[in-house]
């Protein structure tokens, strides 16, 4: 599969340029765009007559626990959704302890309960091999070293994008997007939070290989959607280079010690049988939480914007101990506690259809009969907007 010897330029050994970094990569890429080519599970979103996702989608979705929906979004909203994404761009802090932005103006999201940035060093690894986010990322991917004239810090996720971007609220009640939800998590499905992942051309920080969930991987009633899934809507085109990558199937096989596997890997964190979700502007990739995925040092002059939201099964997080970013507040997750993460889909779902009032909005099962309360008005982006992040639902 990697057809390509243990390059030069292992990661781990020494200093490695930017260019050096990419350049290695390049058979590699090769590799996994044949992979991905040949299993496919792409195409437009397709419903049958139940409005159910179309079961052969369905069902490619379940064997690899992927799928690109291409199309989802269209150009005028992705150029929202771009401008946007930019203005948070520009607003965030310079370092992660400073207040101003790269013009010295206040930064975005001082007065927000969570600051919504997190800032990355170029083409580092922040979590690798730490213990952060439950110690889910084993390893340290490939560093290089950025460019002269690189920035100390850069964006590299940015949070609560439903408080901080018009745009960003409206997607989050996309027909077409909780319908999918729906057909995969039940008509009852909840959120679990959003992100953007901002990969700047040589810039952008690596996210190493890891399994999202961390909650119910030894529940006797394990199965391979216990921990949900997220979507990604894609801003720009992805390439193998900036993209999110992903070894299909691995969601089936429960827990994964990468550790083993990238120990005893010849290409190190290059790891077989892995491929890339290349994407056009507008595409949106479903990808089960449960999967072996990561993303390398974007070593490649292209930028990708990945808007990131997730959504689970009810049942698995009714009683569930809060985990991940959510961890500190020692919460059992209960119905209130849904029911208030929950409330801003439904006022999404109402930003949307008063800003395209042709298209048909999507009936969210858990608030049928209280959708005058949620309805989107400055009362309800202070009561259930503001701060939503707060209210995650990580498991
Ligand atoms: O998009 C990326 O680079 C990483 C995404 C990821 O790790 C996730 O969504 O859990």
């Amino acid at each position: 599969m990697n057809e390509q010897a243990p390059i030069a330029a292992n990661p781990h050994d020494g200093a490695l340029s930017r260019a050096a970094h990419a350049a290695s990569m390049a058979e590699y890429h090769k590799d996994g765009l044949r992979l991905a080519d040949a299993i496919g599970n792409r195409g437009p979103v397709r419903f049958g007559p139940d409005g159910k996702l179309h079961p052969d989608i369905l069902a490619a979705y379940w064997k690899h626990g992927y799928y690109v929906f291409e199309g989802v979004i269209d150009a005028a909203e992705v150029e929202e959704l771009r401008r946007d994404v930019g203005v948070m761009v520009e607003r965030a802090p310079v370092a992660p302890d400073a207040t101003v932005d790269a013009q010295g103006r206040p930064a975005l999201g001082l007065d927000y309960a969570n600051l919504p940035y997190r800032l990355a060093k170029p083409l580092e690894d922040p979590w690798g091999g730490t213990d952060v986010l439950g110690g889910r990322h084993q390893t340290q991917m490939a560093q290089p070293e950025a460019d002269q004239g690189a920035p100390e810090y850069v964006p590299f996720l940015m949070y609560s994008m439903c408080q901080a971007m018009p745009a960003g609220l409206r997607v989050y009640g996309h027909p077409h997007l909780l319908a999918i939800a729906e057909s995969i998590n039940g008509a009852d499905f909840v959120p679990y939070n959003d992100a953007i992942f901002v990969k700047q051309p040589g810039l952008g920080a690596s996210v190493s290989w890891h399994q999202d969930g961390v909650t119910h991987w030894d529940a006797p009633d394990w199965d391979e959607g216990s921990h949900g899934f997220n979507f990604q809507i894609q801003l720009y085109p992805t390439t193998p280079g900036n993209c999110l990558w992903i070894v299909p199937g691995t969601h089936k096989t429960g827990r994964v010690d990468i550790k083993r596997v990238v120990s005893g890997n010849a290409c190190g964190d290059r790891l077989p049988g892995a491929i890339p979700l290349v994407c056009q502007p507008g595409d949106v990739t479903m990808v089960n939480r449960q999967m072996v995925h990561g993303s390398f040092a974007n070593s490649s002059p292209d930028l990708r914007i990945s808007i990131t939201m997730g959504f689970h099964r009810r049942k698995s997080v009714l009683g569930a101990k809060a985990a991940l970013g959510v961890e500190e507040q020692g919460v059992i997750y209960d119905a209130k506690r849904i029911d208030e993460r929950s409330a801003v889909i439904a006022v999404a779902i109402d930003a949307r259809r008063q800003y395209y009032p042709d298209e048909t909005a999507y009936t969210y099962q858990p608030f049928i009969g209280r959708e005058d309360e949620y309805r989107f008005n400055d009362e309800t982006f202070d009561a259930v907007i503001r701060d939503y992040s707060t209210k995650d639902l990580a498991i």
